[in-house]
């Protein structure tokens, strides 16, 4: 299906003028999706860990969908993950039909494209559609790779120079400036980037990896974000008894000044 665009282009004319030519361009429009018929998905889970996000998912788009974790037993839980993907046993593991897949937003983008098209995602043509793909895309490839790296050094190494490579606190506050201009990180409504980023920023600030006081806007998303009824949902299933486990916050650590 094609749509025509008409593109102003500047050119310039051999006296040296400006003059504005008329081009018409043929670019493809976003098909009419449909939704495939959605074989059984099985999400295999561990309290409070990134496998979260899918439930929380199929909670929003109101999606049917198994969970399997071993309640308050985290090693049970993993025993089945290990069971199902002995290759790479992570959390979330999900079985959609017969296949296994890992990664967390490919299991968003996967479930969302074939089964709820459109959802949860910001028109094609709009900023907000390359803004929620950067930020899907951000949640683990800059924002959760650094802070998890920082995490690990400083539980050994506590920091005492911000370094001149993109660190844990710029990350975050990338994150911060986007959200003094946006409400959601899909920008104008809540889409499947908030669910992404929404475990690496938790981490970074309930482990004090970051100062969660120096990102107030991250703060009141965070708020937004624990009051929609499908994230309470996701609570009451996938973390009936609270976060188990907790990895040991580090110590509140001034930030060692600017880079
Ligand atoms: N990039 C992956 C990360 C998956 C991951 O590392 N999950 C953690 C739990 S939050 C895990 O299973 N860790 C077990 C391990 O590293 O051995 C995703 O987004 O799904």
């Amino acid at each position: 299906m094609f749509r025509r665009l008409t593109v102003a282009l500047a050119s310039f004319a051999l006296a040296g003028c400006v003059s504005v030519r008329e081009e018409t361009t043929e670019i493809a429009a976003a098909p009419t999706a449909q939704a495939l018929a959605m074989p059984e998905i099985t999400i295999f889970h561990l309290e409070g860990r990134r496998s979260e996000r899918i439930v929380w998912l199929m909670e929003e788009l109101g999606l049917p969908y198994t969970l399997e974790f071993k309640r308050g037993d985290l090693a049970g839980s993993m025993a089945a993950i290990r069971a199902i993907n002995p290759g790479m046993p992570v959390a979330p593991t999900v079985k959609i039909g017969d296949q296994v897949l890992v990664e967390s937003g490919a299991i968003i983008e996967t479930i969302v494209n074939r089964y709820a098209p459109g959802k949860l995602t910001p028109p094609i043509a709009s900023a907000d559609y390359a803004d929620n793909l950067k930020w899907m895309h951000y949640a683990e490839g800059s924002l959760a790779s650094r802070v998890i790296a920082d995490y690990r050094v400083w539980q050994i190494r506590p920091p005492t120079a911000r370094s001149p490579l993109v660190d844990s606190e710029a990350v975050v506050q990338y994150a911060e400036d986007y959200l003094g201009k946006h409400p959601w990180f899909g920008g104008a409504e809540f889409s499947t980037s908030d669910i992404m980023m929404f475990f690496p920023l938790n981490f970074a600030t309930a482990l004090n990896i970051v100062d969660v006081n120096q990102f107030p806007n991250v703060a009141a998303w965070r708020k937004k974000i624990e009051a929609r009824p499908a994230y309470q949902r996701m609570l009451a299933k996938a973390r009936p008894d609270g976060m188990i486990g907790n990895l040991p916050a580090l110590p509140q650590h001034a930030p060692p000044g600017p880079r």
